[in-house]
């Protein structure tokens, strides 16, 4: 048995009960008829379309979220600390481009993720990725489809922990967007800062980026401060972003169940080293094209 098949496997429907992680009176997002369901995703849409990232408070139970919490904490000692130096774009540095290009700024991410691979077999966390219920919703959220549960081994949905001090540098995301469950708020700090938009699949609009970079530019860089049990869609491959340093006892934990619209792809080897701290066989194998041309 290779080590990828003694993993969990997927669950099916029928052992997903939706009532153990959201108040379906609140959130009927199993009810095609409602028209709270549809309020819920036109706005969404609305926020989505209005700067790439939409919010929904409160959207995962509390009595889910401590468990959640629960299993993050018995799965701690998996967290690889990243400790290393990224450029937004989680490329290898290239020293032939000028100092103040993009690519060549560099942050130490100290934010650490407990792998999906790592997950217990009765994971919430599992669950609510598992759920074609939930794929359904967010993919009509996104005003996007069809959607799909990656094949990425190590990113699919892990948690990221951040402890007293750490930081979680300015990115793009190799998939199109996360979707956020925040399940620990730090004491202070932890803040989810972005700026909507700022290429596109056909401009990279280095010169902005850099000014958000190099010259600490804030004219356009949007906070969001989540809260325990709160949802967040965001469209991370146009909007650069990071999560401000965390300080307290408390570590900030939030769960990251990712969709795609190619199921096949995965993380690049380089990627997969950086943000997961290891690249498997099949980052090599799979370390294809992208649809668009952009640099990750
Ligand atoms: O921790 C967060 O809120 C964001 C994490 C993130 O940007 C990522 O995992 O790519
Ligand atoms: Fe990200």
């Amino acid at each position: 048995m290779t080590a990828e098949a003694s993993q969990p496997s997927a669950f099916a429907a029928s052992q997903i009960q939706l009532s153990e992680f959201i108040d379906l009176e609140q959130f009927p997002i199993h009810d095609l008829t409602s028209l709270l369901r549809q309020e819920l995703v036109l706005s969404c849409r609305q926020a989505l379309a209005a700067d790439g990232c939409a919010h929904i408070p409160g959207f995962i139970s509390p009595s889910a979220i401590t468990a959640m919490c629960a299993e993050a904490n018995r799965l701690m000692p998996h967290a690889r600390q990243a400790d290393a130096r990224v450029n937004p774009y989680l490329i290898a540095e290239d020293t032939s481009l000028p100092q103040r290009d993009p690519r060549r700024f560099f942050e130490t991410r100290t934010s650490a993720f407990i792998n999906s691979d790592h997950l217990e077999p009765m994971s919430l966390l599992r669950k609510i990725y598992d759920s074609d219920v939930m794929v359904h919703f967010v993919a009509e959220c996104l005003n996007q489809g069809p959607i799909y549960r990656w094949a990425e081994p190590l990113g699919r949905n892990p948690y990221s922990v951040m402890h007293d001090g750490d930081y979680f540098p300015w990115h793009f995301d190799g998939n199109d967007f996360t979707v956020s469950i925040l399940v620990q708020e730090s004491e202070t700090g932890g803040d989810f800062e972005y700026v909507p938009n700022i290429r596109s699949p056909k401009d990279e609009r280095f010169d902005d980026v850099s000014r958000v970079l190099f010259d600490g530019e804030r004219s356009k860089v949007k906070t969001l401060a989540l809260k325990t049990g709160d949802l967040q869609l965001f469209k991370g491959r146009y909007s650069i972003h990071r999560v401000t340093k965390t300080y307290g006892q408390q570590a900030r934990i939030i769960a990251l169940p990712t969709y795609v619209t190619n199921p096949y792809l995965v993380n690049r080897p380089h990627h997969a080293r950086a943000f997961y701290g290891k690249a498997m066989d099949i980052h090599y194998e799979r370390d294809l094209a992208r649809l668009d041309q952009l640099t990750d």
